[in-house]
């Protein structure tokens, strides 16, 4: 005769006494009746076509299919870019490129004839500063620094330094609407600033579907939409300046060819406008070309978002 005595998860068989009598006890019997009803039980086969809902591991849901519309484009006509110039904001304006370059040493304001690609008009900026955006408002132009906290006003046609404004955190991009001028500093809020006092009087925080979409970099406002390149990738995203929503994504992948490159250039940064011959304009960071693109709508892929916080040089 035997008893079993359970110690830890182990269970160990013994010898009995004489008296023949089995003392089986509470815990013991559980213990038994559990091993025989794991032993008996078999675990069931998943189906051949399915997932094993049977495992512990749980089963991530479907990723999200971002239904965003996506363009890709084709070129209209190339213009000569001057390939020293460190493209950090970039304005149509009648025939003519203002552009503002970047770079310690090497920031300026410049004006160049948008046909020749000839720099009718350079202010160099002292070389603590390192430009960035541009806009073109009313009769004059405003340019954001870095990280130098600090923005200049300019005379359009002169190029003239009006006045000084600041800033808090990084100057990245710079466009305007109807009224305001608006500004990313690359994270995924665009800030709406007053062109009078250049104080914030709004934010905008750029979503595409549930995501936010940081690095928001070079600015234009076209047609009622707010277009940001997005820093170190090749897309722009077209921006409802209402709700902050992506409208739709403009993919630039191969605009670039690898047999025209220099091997100097650095990323897409530059969108301008002209309103009146419906002409955009894409170019980037010393970029031998600027590029005047027409969209074409592509079947919806999921689109590169960034995160909420920017980070390094724009
Ligand atoms: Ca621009």
């Amino acid at each position: 005769m035997v008893h079993m005595r359970r110690r830890g998860d182990h269970v160990f068989i013994n010898s009995i006494g004489n008296n023949g009598i089995m003392r089986f006890s509470s815990i013991v019997l559980s213990s038994l009746l559990a091993t025989l009803i794991v032993v008996g039980c078999k675990k069931p086969e998943p189906p051949k076509d399915g997932p094993d809902t049977t495992s512990s591991t749980p089963v991530p849901p479907p990723a999200p299919v971002d239904t965003t519309p996506v363009y890709t484009v084709e070129v209209v006509k190339e213009y000569l870019h001057d390939t020293a110039a460190f493209t950090e904001g970039l304005v149509y304006d009648d025939g003519y490129m203002l552009e503002s370059t970047g770079m310690p040493g090497t920031s300026s304001l410049r004006e160049t004839e948008l046909a020749t690609g000839r720099i009718v008009r350079k202010f160099d900026m002292p070389k603590e500063y390192f430009g960035e955006g541009l806009a073109y408002f009313g009769d004059k132009l405003y340019q954001l620094t870095w990280q130098n906290t600090i923005g200049f006003v300019y005379d359009r046609k002169s190029f003239k330094q009006l006045d000084t404004f600041s800033f808090y955190g990084e100057g990245w991009g710079l466009t305007h609407d109807e009224n305001n001028l608006i500004m990313s500093d690359g994270t995924s809020t665009l800030r709406v600033l007053e062109p009078g006092t250049l104080k914030v009087k709004g934010t905008l925080v750029v979503f595409n579907g549930n995501q936010q979409v940081g690095k928001l970099n070079e600015l234009e406002y076209i047609d009622g939409e707010i277009y940001a390149n997005i820093w170190q990738t090749n897309q722009i995203a077209r921006i409802d300046p209402v709700s902050g929503n992506v409208k739709g994504w403009i993919d630039l992948t191969g605009l670039l060819k690898q047999a025209e490159r220099t091997g100097h250039e650095d990323v897409l940064n530059g969108i301008a406008y002209d309103p009146k011959g419906k002409r955009l304009f894409v170019t980037g960071k010393y970029w031998a070309k600027i590029y005047e693109i027409r969209l074409k709508p592509r079947a919806p892929i999921a689109a590169t978002t960034g995160g909420a916080a920017g980070s390094g040089k724009s």
